[in-house]
């Protein structure tokens, strides 16, 4: 059985009852597909509930701790040692699309170290959880990562930029590291949530997983998860600077390194073909 902290009890059953509210709001969602307005303001709306849902539960259970969220930002609170790190909905357009691909993520750190977890997928009711030095779960089952090392049998995952995100020159790092990725290995997913992606690889479903520009929020608790199913999670230079970049590679101690050289050597390639500014 997987070792529940206090913290990481509070957060399951944030996540778990912010889940039920979106299951509900999923299923309208789904409704709404086919009015020409479409469900945008809809799901907008339900991702700000779901959010109002979970700051509420971990206020109550932990007042002094300050919440850094997707839609709320920063709030503050006195204990200076502790932070929340949410996303009320990741995969938010799987969900408007009607895609039951999405999930709740919660981290927690104590003194700047990611220390708890919680992914929840509340359709597939998957829950992954993860506590420092305790390991990570699946629902009731231990995680590891994979155990594949050579790239030309890697899964991996990513993201692909969206609605002009990013420069044209960052565009041009992406489609250059896909490039050197299909050429070495058997497949490519994209799934659109960043937190199922980090849980998946913990889980060993892929190999590994990278993306550029990400947020904290998209990415803390499963950080941690990897890490704690025995991966490797580092941002794209082989450092620890994954929130603040918003970079990240995540693969088992055999693929990291591997990977980390096509993209860093992808990159490399991109930014000498770049004309100059
Ligand atoms: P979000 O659903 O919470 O916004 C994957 O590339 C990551 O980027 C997801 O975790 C997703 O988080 C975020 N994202 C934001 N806008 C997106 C879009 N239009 N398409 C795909 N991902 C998007
Ligand atoms: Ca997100």
């Amino acid at each position: 059985m997987p070792y529940l902290s206090p913290a990481l009890n509070v957060m399951t059953s944030a996540a778990r009852k912010a889940g039920r509210k979106l299951i509900r709001d999923f299923g309208e969602v789904e409704n709404l597909q086919i009015s020409l307005k479409g469900p945008a303001d809809f799901v907008s709306v339900a991702d700000k509930r779901t959010e109002r849902i979970l700051i509420e539960e971990l206020q109550r259970a932990r007042p002094g701790y300050p919440i850094l969220s997707e839609e709320a930002g920063l709030l503050d609170g006195p204990d200076k040692s502790h932070r929340f790190i949410i996303d009320p909905l990741d995969g938010t357009t799987n969900f408007l699309h009607g895609i039951p691909h999405f999930a709740i993520s919660i981290a927690l750190e104590r003194e700047g170290q990611l220390v708890s977890g919680v992914i929840y997928n509340p359709i597939s009711d998957d829950l992954f959880i993860a506590e420092r030095h305790h390991g990570a779960y699946l629902n009731d089952t231990r995680l590891r990562v994979a155990a594949r090392k050579q790239l030309n049998t890697c899964l991996s995952a990513t993201g692909i930029p969206f609605l002009g995100r990013g420069t044209p020159d960052d565009q041009e790092r992406f489609l250059t590291e896909l490039r050197a990725v299909i050429e070495a290995t058997p497949g490519i997913r994209r799934f659109g949530s960043a937190a199922l992606d980090l849980a998946w690889v913990a889980a060993g479903r892929y190999d590994a997983f990278w993306e550029h520009g990400l947020k904290p929020w998209d990415i803390a608790a499963g950080i941690l998860m990897v890490r704690e199913a025995q991966g490797v999670a580092t941002d794209l230079n082989g450092g620890e600077r994954m929130l603040e970049s918003g970079d990240i590679l995540v693969a088992n101690e055999q693929l990291h390194p591997q990977l980390l050289k096509l993209l860093k050597s992808a990159g490399r390639q991109a930014s000498s073909a770049a004309p100059a500014t």
